[in-house]
């Protein structure tokens, strides 16, 4: 840490600035960090706002927050008490893979997957595009808290940007870290700068300099010229990727999964993470009925004194897709935007002041104002394609302390005990809807091989089959191989390990879902009575599947149906052929790829075990085999 006398210093340069008033400065001096302070000189040398407010964790600051949103016209008034919406621009609505890259030191080894640039170039194009980028707009200055407060799993944060839309989302995404730092003055801390960069009717004007550059030498992220949350809100994907890079040389994990509370019998409750590819039914799990929520984008997992894995929220709210959520299929979600609270919709048609989107259930009207403005049915956009009514990467953002099914674990600062990872995929063809792992490494194995169909989370993206292991691919900062060494490690020094099962709740027959949106429920109560020891399992050469007659009492119990032999022959009928072209070319990447020897073993073995079932039963292998 700087001392104080150069804070001191900073300080002077501050008020020769004659951008901050004597409250933020005042913020400054109570913080006494001079490495803060450095950042935000810097910060306006290079941005060249016309103002600059530094937030604290006040109620008051965070009402400035919401109101210079809608005094900005970043949001707008919705009907329902707290609601607003926010539009991002038409070319700006997912992330971009393309433009988010890794700044990395000359001679770094770089890792096929890795969109990576030279750092000093990459620095220097990007501040580039940062110069001048805030003239005319108010620079806002933040502080923030990865993770439960006073918790050994959090990581400080520090914010700059010039949208009021990405700060409103951050203090409701995110635990407030001014106290933390004014008290701490932490050693490290994650530093990210955000501009939208120059406006046209409120939105980035340049979407074609659009720029992500994460800089994992300096623990920081430079991000411009975009709004869309993904790309903007840099505690969020951004963060993240500067956290696992963090978790690999520490040894604990970082990573895309919810954090759930299942529900068993007798008041019995199991926590799980999940890792699902975006848009690939996360959220919707977390949020399933009679269960309770912690998170459900990025967990951060310890090993706890007694060898279990521990699991917090990294976040304190949810950044999810609105498509599909309705009364039936996701009705507590929907309770949640139907009803008063700190709430920012994006991306949804609205049409006097009611927010609609795609999948909710009601009609839609012919016309209202979206993402590209003032919208009507059959109109094409600049691209000329025609623009939805609302957009499939939709979202909303909201707090998960107020909805009705939050665990009462959120803030726990010594995490969750979790006995169970899932990984999910978007698969039409080759996965069984749930499978138990036949050991840890296996499950390393399983998740290191998910193939999954892309979505609108991603520009471009939706309906190829990628291969996303973990459901991270997009995020992480190594390489695969040291991805996967790195899990096999974390699991040895485990003594009570999670149980690793795979979920896929897109299988289809002859186009159809094979699955009910809330048949996850299902799956989710047999993998809770099964690290629970309650069921027995079927051993087949990809693990354990359930057994007919366990599933069909809770499809009966907890969904009202019946189950039959015929839907379960379908679901579960394991696909050598489908699975042992899957493991060939899994085989494939992983060639080139180093990875410890228990891995390969495990691969080869899988590869074995197929070949054999393939002698034995052909194609397809049915349960009663
Ligand atoms: C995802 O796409 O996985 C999200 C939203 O959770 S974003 O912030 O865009 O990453
Ligand atoms: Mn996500």
């Amino acid at each position: 840490m700087k001392c104080n006398l150069e804070a001191v210093e900073y300080i002077e340069k501050l008020k020769q600035t004659g951008k901050l008033t004597s409250r933020s400065l005042q913020k400054l001096i109570l913080l006494g960090d001079a490495r803060v302070n450095e950042k935000i000189v810097n910060a306006i040398s290079l941005c060249k706002p016309e103002k600059v407010t530094v937030l604290t964790d006040s109620p008051k600051d965070a009402e400035y927050i919401r109101k210079l949103s809608l005094r900005n016209k970043e949001e707008h008034r919705l009907a329902i008490s707290g609601h607003t919406v926010h539009f991002d621009g038409y070319f700006d609505q997912a992330r971009d893979k393309n433009n988010t890259r890794y700044l990395l030191p000359e001679g770094m080894k770089r890792s096929s997957h890795l969109n990576a640039t030279d750092r000093e170039s990459g620095l220097k194009e990007i501040f580039g595009l940062f110069d001048g980028s805030m003239k005319g707009k108010e620079m806002l200055v933040m502080f923030f808290w990865l993770g439960p407060c006073g918790s050994e799993f959090s990581i400080p944060a520090m914010q700059i940007t010039d949208s009021a839309y990405v700060a409103h989302s951050e203090t409701i995404l995110f635990r407030p870290g001014y106290e933390f730092f004014r008290k701490t003055r932490p050693e490290k801390f994650f530093f990210f700068l955000h501009s939208a960069g120059k406006l046209e009717d409120g939105k980035t004007a340049e979407i074609d300099k659009r720029r992500i550059y994460i800089d994992l030498h300096g623990d920081s992220v430079y991000t411009v010229n975009n709004q869309y949350a993904g790309n903007s809100v840099g505690l969020k994907k951004l963060g993240f990727r500067l956290a696992i890079k963090k978790a690999v040389e520490e040894c604990w994990l970082a990573e895309h999964m919810f954090v759930m509370a299942v529900h068993g019998p007798n008041k019995r409750k199991t926590y799980f993470t999940g890792a699902f590819p975006s848009a690939c039914g996360k959220t919707s799990t977390a949020m399933l009925p009679g269960q309770t929520i912690i998170g459900d984008d990025i967990a951060y997992i310890r090993k706890g004194k007694d060898g279990t894995a521990y699991a917090v929220n990294a976040e304190q709210g949810i950044f999810g897709i609105i498509q599909d959520v309705n009364k039936k299929d996701d009705p507590i979600t929907h309770m949640a935007l139907t009803t008063p609270k700190e709430l920012i919709f994006s991306n949804v048609l609205v049409k006097d002041r009611k927010p609609y989107w795609i999948g909710m259930g009601e009609d839609i009207p012919e016309s209202g104002t979206n993402f590209i403005g003032k919208w009507h049915m059959g109109m094409k956009g600049p691209d000329g394609k025609p623009v939805p009514f609302a957009h499939p990467n939709a979202r909303y953002t909201l707090r998960i302390r107020e909805l009705e099914n939050a665990d009462t674990e959120i803030e726990n600062p010594d995490g969750v005990p979790v006995k169970g990872f899932i990984f999910g995929v978007r698969d039409p063809s080759t996965s069984v809807p749930v499978v138990q792992s036949l050991s840890w490494n296996h499950g390393v194995l399983l998740a290191s091989s998910m193939e999954s169909e892309t979505t609108s989370a991603t520009i471009g993206g939706g309906g190829n089959i990628d291969y996303n292991p973990m459901a991270n691919l997009d995020f992480l900062p190594v390489s695969v191989g040291t991805y996967v060494d790195h899990y096999i490690k974390f699991g040895k020094e485990l003594k009570n390990r999670p149980v690793i099962f795979s979920v896929n709740y897109f299988l289809k027959e002859n186009g159809q879902y094979l699955n009910g949106m809330l048949d996850k429920k299902v799956w989710l109560l047999w993998m809770e009575g099964r690290v629970n020891g309650d069921f027995d399992a079927i051993e087949t050469p990809i693990g354990f599947i359930p057994k007919y007659e366990d599933l069909s009492v809770l499809f009966k119990e907890h969904l009202g149906k019946d189950y039959t032999r015929d839907d379960y022959e379908k679901q579960f009928a394991i696909r050598v052929d489908m699975l042992l072209q899957k493991f060939s070319r899994i085989e494939k990447i992983f060639s080139n790829e180093c990875v410890c020897p228990e891995f390969i073993h495990e691969l080869v073995s899988q590869k074995a075990r197929l070949q054999e079932a393939e002698k034995l039963y052909g194609t397809v292998m049915h349960s009663k085999q």
